[in-house]
């Protein structure tokens, strides 16, 4: 299989799926511009795809999880337009373009993230879905939203994330528990959805969920990487931003090669979750190693 077809073609139909949902929401104006300019065109739209890959490696379909994954990747979009607001990262550049709050002002941007948290969990909430999944299993994916998005993942990660900055001294706990938290979270959130609406066993669900973890962290590493090394013309992004910030990363502490050696470690820590369970899980593992392709 092509891969990068295969991500192409997936990214597509997360797009498609994505404009057909927030389409009915134009009545609301400006909030509905900023929402759709933040949402389309999209980024790489990994986290959907990890979703959607997964799910397909279960049950052999993707059809009933789509809107899950748009749930995902709107939580993410939030994430991103509140992470670039003046008062975090003050970023101007987001997907090869100008921010949201750039364009909309922060009080529109703020109010579009908000918006999209809200809207993932009317998405995932919808009671349609209850003719495709069991409501155990619907209960649990909207609590691991919760759980993930707040204070135990993303805001906890990103609370920690500014906490740390500025303190001179950092350590490799710390870093690791901001990486875990504020990107392997909804990573790990992906996979874990996917998992339980296919109903997939204990012992399946926690390797799903290691090799997801060690992924994100690996992923997080990557991007701090590339904010380092990389510039806004191929990202389509502000760079330098962690330097400007005084971010605690694996970068900062150690060095771009050390990284990059240990994003590469993770990958590899990762997939050996996954090894027995043969090649059921290989798109996985192949999208894994091919997000290293970035920093090599
Ligand atoms: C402090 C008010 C305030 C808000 C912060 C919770 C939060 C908002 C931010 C979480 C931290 C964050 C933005 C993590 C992002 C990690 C990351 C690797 C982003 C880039 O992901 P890609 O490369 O992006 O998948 P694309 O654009 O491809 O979707």
């Amino acid at each position: 299989m092509n891969l990068e077809k295969y991500l192409k073609e997936k990214r597509e139909l997360v797009d498609s799926a994505i404009t057909a949902m927030v389409g009915p929401l134009k009545g609301s104006s400006v909030l509905y511009a900023a929402v759709s300019y933040s949402l389309t065109p999209g980024g790489k739209r990994l986290r959907p795809i990890l979703m959607l890959s997964t799910y397909n490696a279960i049950k052999g379909k993707e059809e009933p999880i789509i809107p899950f994954a748009c749930a995902i990747e709107m939580v993410h979009t939030y994430s991103l337009i509140h992470d670039d607001l003046p008062i975090v990262d003050n970023s101007d550049l987001r997907r090869g373009r100008a921010t949201a709050h750039k364009v909309y002002g922060s009080d529109m941007a703020l109010l579009a993230g908000d918006a999209l948290l809200s809207f993932a969990f009317e998405i995932i909430s919808n009671r349609l879905h209850l003719e495709k999944f069991r409501e155990s299993a619907l209960l649990a994916v909207i609590h691991e939203f919760g759980v993930a998005t707040g204070i135990r993942g993303l805001v906890g990660g990103q609370v920690m994330d500014i906490v740390s900055s500025n303190m001179g001294s950092i350590d490799k706990e710390t870093i690791l528990y901001i990486e875990e938290k504020k990107t392997a979270s909804l990573i790990s959130l992906a996979l874990r959805t996917a998992g339980i609406l296919g109903e997939v066993g204990e012992e399946e669900l926690k390797a799903l969920t290691d090799f997801s973890l060690e992924f994100g962290v690996s992923y997080q590493i990557i991007d701090d990487v590339l904010d380092a090394i990389s510039s806004p013309e191929v990202l389509g992004k502000d760079t330098g931003q962690d330097k400007k910030n005084r971010r605690a990363t694996f970068v900062a502490l150690y060095g771009v090669e050390e990284a990059k050696k240990m994003a590469n470690e993770c990958v590899q820590k990762g997939i050996g979750f996954l090894a027995p369970f043969g090649e059921k899980y290989k798109i996985l593992t192949d999208i894994a190693e091919y997000t290293l392709q970035r920093i090599k």
